[in-house]
């Protein structure tokens, strides 16, 4: 066995499924033997960032390692951003970078696309990886493989292995099992204890799960708990999408102020807030209407738990909720307290009426009930707030890092990874960044429906400061352009076009289905008014 394959093989055993990548000089040995040993599929991308984003939302989508494959320099560096996105919203994502060999290093000559100093690239990783090797010394490269994808899976963030190209066929042996994590069981059962002590003495105990609750395959396990414990249970906007196919009653999704006013308040008037696996950020919670007191909630997430003043470390976010199973009766099914939400707003007329954000909302929702559900992957932008009518379906977006150009290439990355085909939201800014990503559809058989939202306009940020006229776009024409890129296009600008062209895209398998939705300009969804005015409320009231 070689290094390469050696690598490859321990990506497989540890969930990986496939690797998306763009190779340069320095990776074409490692993508040769990468495509000659079969190992994982390759699948070829046209810019980096669309690799990263599209190797993330497959890991995130499977709750399994996601692997991205680039060369040294002008690749490697292409893509952090979408590394630092799935470090800051904690996706397992590999990076494989190509590197000089050994006698490169040591010619003395700058090389080709080194920026500063030869491991430049690997000091700026260093800030958006948890864990670093480069695989200079066969000998030693079974256990770096074995630590690096033990603290990705662990931490359930991304990370960086360099692979010298004269290292890439060198003989070396299997990588070894990874080392099961250690939790010191006392901790462990006096922490779910006092958990379960706090929900329990709570008149208005409440759940918010967050992305590591499927990080770590927890969700099975999580419904069973609420329903155990007659917890209601919402998700975090970046947790938008967990839960979905559990069988249990989810109140929704918590957006502060932007959200349902009487979820709002269940969540900013619990005694006993739990906070599972979230991602303490200012789009998960500086929205909050009331602010919510972080020192009287249970918080469990980066590996701890906190509880008030006080922190049980080391213990990770598995071992937490099978020690609360392990305390709580599988018998009990206590009644969630609260009412159960209204259903998403559906039945759209197809009228003569222009489209706003909303009817795109009621459309899809429309379309699931006749056709079921599909898997949605969302841009940045006013889409993502109009996915948050959409009925709770598998969902991944930049919820949190809120970086634009993921959804096209993470619905790739969704269709490669459960073969499902994917629903891709995505505005006409985000479009102009990674659209072109759907010319690969054709070649591996993907067929996406992607809904543009063209508003011809950053009209999210033309709401936040609307006199400042750069935020105007031109009016590209993106129907008119899938044709050649191997799909099939089409704009709509009134409802009953807009039906008529789901109709048709769900209609029509084997090709991309790119619906370019016309939104007259200032037309939001109702979710980004409320955040808008929101955020202005807050923003007004606190330089009060
Ligand atoms: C990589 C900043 C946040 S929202 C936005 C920008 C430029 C406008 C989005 O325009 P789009 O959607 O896609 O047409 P919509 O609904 O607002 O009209 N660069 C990156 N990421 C972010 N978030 C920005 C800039 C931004
Ligand atoms: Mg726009």
């Amino acid at each position: 066995m070689n290094l390469t394959e050696s690598l490859l093989h321990a990506l497989k055993a540890n969930g990986a499924r496939h690797i998306f990548g763009i190779p340069g000089d320095f990776a074409l040995p490692f993508f040769k033997i990468i495509e000659e040993s079969g190992i994982l599929p390759l699948y070829t991308l046209s810019h980096e960032p669309g690799v990263g984003f599209a190797a993330d939302a497959a890991a995130r989508i499977d709750g399994t390692l996601g692997v991205a494959a680039v060369t040294y320099g002008a690749g490697a560096l292409n893509m952090v951003n979408a590394v630092a996105s799935a470090y800051a919203e904690k996706s397992p994502l590999v990076v494989l970078s190509g590197g000089p060999g050994q006698h490169e290093s040591a010619s003395g000559l700058l090389l080709h696309h080194q920026a500063k100093q030869l491991d430049s690239q690997q000091r700026i990783y260093e800030e958006i990886t948890c864990a670093q090797t480069r695989l200079h010394d066969a000998e030693r490269a079974p256990q770096e493989i074995a630590r690096v994808i033990g603290a990705c899976l662990e931490h359930s963030r991304p990370v960086y292995i360099e692979l010298p190209r004269d290292m890439v066929a060198a003989p070396c042996a299997p990588v070894p099992p990874l080392p099961a994590i250690q939790v010191d069981a006392d901790a462990l059962a006096a922490c779910a204890a006092e958990v379960l002590a706090r929900l329990r003495a709570a008149s208005k105990p409440a759940l918010v799960v967050d992305v590591e609750v499927r990080r770590y395959g927890l969700e099975a396990k999580v419904a069973e708990l609420a329903r155990r414990l007659g917890l209601p249970v919402a998700t975090c906007i970046m947790g938008r999408g967990l839960l979905a196919d559990a069988d249990m009653h989810l109140m929704g999704t918590y957006m502060g102020v932007a959200g349902e006013p009487e979820l709002t308040r269940m969540v900013e008037g619990s005694d006993g807030l739990f906070l599972l696996g979230v991602i303490l950020s200012d789009t998960n919670f500086a929205v909050s209407e009331k602010k919510i007191d972080l020192r009287h909630a249970i918080i469990a997430c980066d590996g701890e738990v906190r509880l008030g003043y006080h922190v049980y470390p080391h213990i990770p976010l598995a071992s937490l909720v099978d020690a609360l199973q392990a305390q709580t009766d599988a018998r009990t099914v206590a009644a969630p307290p609260h009412p159960q939400p209204a259903p998403y707003a559906r039945g759209m007329p197809a009228d003569e009426a222009s489209i706003s954000p909303n009817d795109i909302a009621m459309a899809v929702n429309d379309l699931f009930d006749v056709h079921g559900k599909m898997p949605i992957a969302s841009d940045m932008g006013d889409c993502m707030f109009t996915a948050m009518d959409i009925d709770h379906t598998a969902f991944t977006a930049p919820g949190y890092y809120a970086t634009m150009g993921f959804g096209v290439p993470a619905g790739l990355g969704l269709q490669a990874a459960t073969g499902q085909r994917p629903l891709v939201l995505v505005g006409d800014g985000a479009f102009q960044m990674t659209g072109w990503e759907l010319g690969n559809c054709r070649r591996y058989g993907w067929d996406p429906i992607v809904l543009l939202l063209n508003n011809a306009s950053w009209e999210m940020l033309r709401t936040f400061q609307p006199e400042s006229r750069f935020n105007a776009l031109d009016d590209w024409g993106f129907a008119d352009m899938a044709a050649g890129l191997g799909g099939d296009g089409v704009r709509v600008r009134t409802r009953a076009e807009l039906k008529a062209a789901l109709d048709q895209a769900q209609a029509t398998r084997g090709r991309f289905q790119l619906i370019e939705v016309m939104i007259p300009k200032g037309v939001l969804s109702q979710t980004l008014q409320r955040f808008v005015a929101g955020v202005k409320r807050l923003t007004a009231t606190s330089a009060g």
